[in-house]
């Protein structure tokens, strides 16, 4: 089983508390609860590393895990929660606005559920992403929720939605079952090798 040594590293609130150091990063983006806390806690093969929830909005904080030593991963807070108080959204908004523009990080896991059609809110992110550069790999999260045989159409339709060719990678994923988990681990150590 391939993982990722990771600790904790810190919590960032405002723009001045982002880490400037030069080891990459690689950020994990997507809205409220598509799993990307759970995915940080299964590449990293352990539960308690990034607390997970049913209550969308769990994550309000830019959230940093050293891995392997030598690299961060960034778990962004979730968008798109509904009902969430327009200052908070607005709070999102200079957050991002600030961790994006910063330039400190150049890589991006984008997750989507593989369930739903990408939202107004993903394609915002997804332009996010290419307005800056981002080298992005897409992970259609929660896969063990649709039958394997079904899994390739509902990538192929998350391609087409998101108007992603051929060069950009869609990785179906459970942090359930630990589908595709090995092979996450490695796409993301080449991402870091690519620096
Ligand atoms: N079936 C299934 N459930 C999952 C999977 N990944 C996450 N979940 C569940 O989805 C819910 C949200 O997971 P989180 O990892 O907290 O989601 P998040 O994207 O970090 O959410 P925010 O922090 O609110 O942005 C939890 O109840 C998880 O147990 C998966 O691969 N399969
Ligand atoms: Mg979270």
């Amino acid at each position: 089983m391939e993982i990722i040594q990771m600790r904790f590293e810190t919590s960032a609130a405002k723009p001045s508390q982002f880490i400037t150091d030069n080891l990459p990063q690689i950020v994990v983006t997507g809205k409220s609860n598509v799993g990307k806390s759970s995915l940080i806690n299964s590449i990293g093969n352990n539960g308690k590393l990034a607390r997970t929830s049913s209550t969308p909005g769990k994550t309000r904080l830019v959230n940093y895990f050293l891995a392997d030593n030598s690299f961060y991963i960034v778990d962004l807070p979730g968008y798109g929660f509904a009902k969430a108080p327009k200052s908070e959204q607005a709070q999102w908004q200079s957050l991002m606005d600030g961790f994006f523009s910063s330039g400190s990080a150049k890589k991006a896991l984008m997750l989507v559920d593989i369930r739903h059609d990408p939202t107004n809110e993903d394609k915002l992110m997804r332009d996010y992403l290419q307005y800056y550069n981002f080298n992005i790999t897409v992970v259609a999260t929660k896969a063990d929720k649709i039958a394997k045989s079904k899994i390739n159409n509902y990538t192929a339709a998350i391609r087409k939605s998101l108007g992603f060719g051929s060069d950009i990678k869609i990785i179906p994923f459970s942090s359930l079952t630990g589908m595709n988990r090995d092979f996450l681990v490695e796409t993301i150590r080449q991402l870091v090798c690519e620096e």
